[in-house]
């Protein structure tokens, strides 16, 4: 780590059994991956940044499956963000996830806030995965998705096509173009969905960029899904040359060289 951080920040490690169940899954719950009151912390900012952001145009976007805030860990140093974005315990979950005990960096961090029924940003999450989003030459990447408040179905929890990772990529598409099921049924035939999750504020969930999720628009009229993001790669990964807005040339990558670079900090070392 190359920064010096302000806040202490503790963040669990995965449990045998979690990362067993991640491997044959491709996702797992983890129950208090960091606790109540930094979930509280990160909601305080996070309702700041999302709902008192709109009236001065600030930095958060509505998509049409939540209203996000991007890198206020990576890019912007807000605390304590920052200091759980570079956590090496999440690093290290990282790389038992991973199955592979080398270097992981930040891809990226972002509020996603399911807004509530009839707003912006409160729409579907159409089913999709990550992988075929991401110029990179192997898989590996992989989200922690955690509740900053406690949360049910009905808010528009991220539901899994369990062990669906093991289909390899299945093409790329904008997240409001239909969903991946419309040109692969099979997947919904051969991998069970998962069960619709209730998460306490500080659980989260961790997927496999490869496994097909999705999520149900926000049927509430009153509360937002208070969701935050963390996502890494393996630093070996190499840089395809695809274009992409982040993994790029400007970031300082090089073609078929791995994806290092100050933009991304490391968390943990190979
Ligand atoms: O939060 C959501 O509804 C979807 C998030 C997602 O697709 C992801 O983290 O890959």
């Amino acid at each position: 780590m190359s920064q010096a951080l302000a806040a202490k920040v503790e963040a669990r490690a995965a449990t045998d059994e979690e990362v067993k169940f991640y491997h044959k899954n491709g996702w797992v719950k983890m129950e208090g991956l960091i606790s109540k009151d930094l979930a509280a912390q990160m909601l305080e900012r996070a309702k700041a940044e999302i709902l008192d952001g709109q009236s001065d145009g600030a930095r958060s976007h509505d998509r049409p499956a939540w209203r996000d805030v991007y890198n206020l860990g990576r890019d912007e140093m807000v605390e304590p963000f920052a200091s759980l974005v570079r956590s090496p315990v999440i690093g290290r979950n990282t790389q038992r996830f991973i199955r592979r005990d080398v270097g992981i960096a930040t891809h990226a961090d972002m509020l996603a806030v399911k807004m509530p029924k009839g707003q912006p940003g409160s729409g579907v999450t159409e089913y999709h995965q990550d992988y075929p989003n991401f110029p990179l030459d192997r898989h590996g990447l992989l989200t922690f998705w955690i509740a900053l408040e406690d949360m049910g179905p009905e808010q528009g929890i991220m539901r899994f096509f369990n062990g669906s990772h093991k289909e390899g990529p299945l093409g790329k598409r904008p997240l409001d173009t239909g969903g991946l099921l419309d040109f692969y049924p099979y997947v919904a035939e051969d991998y069970p969905l998962s069960e619709p999750l209730s998460l306490k504020a500080g659980d989260c969930t961790v997927h496999n960029s490869l496994v097909v999720h999705g999520a149900p628009a926000n049927s509430t009229s009153d509360k937002p899904r208070w969701t935050y993001l963390m996502s890494y790669y393996p630093t070996d990964a190499r840089w395809t040359g695809a274009p992409h807005h982040i993994f790029n040339a400007e970031a300082g990558l090089k073609l078929q060289e791995p994806v290092v670079s100050p933009k991304f900090p490391i968390v943990i070392g190979g």
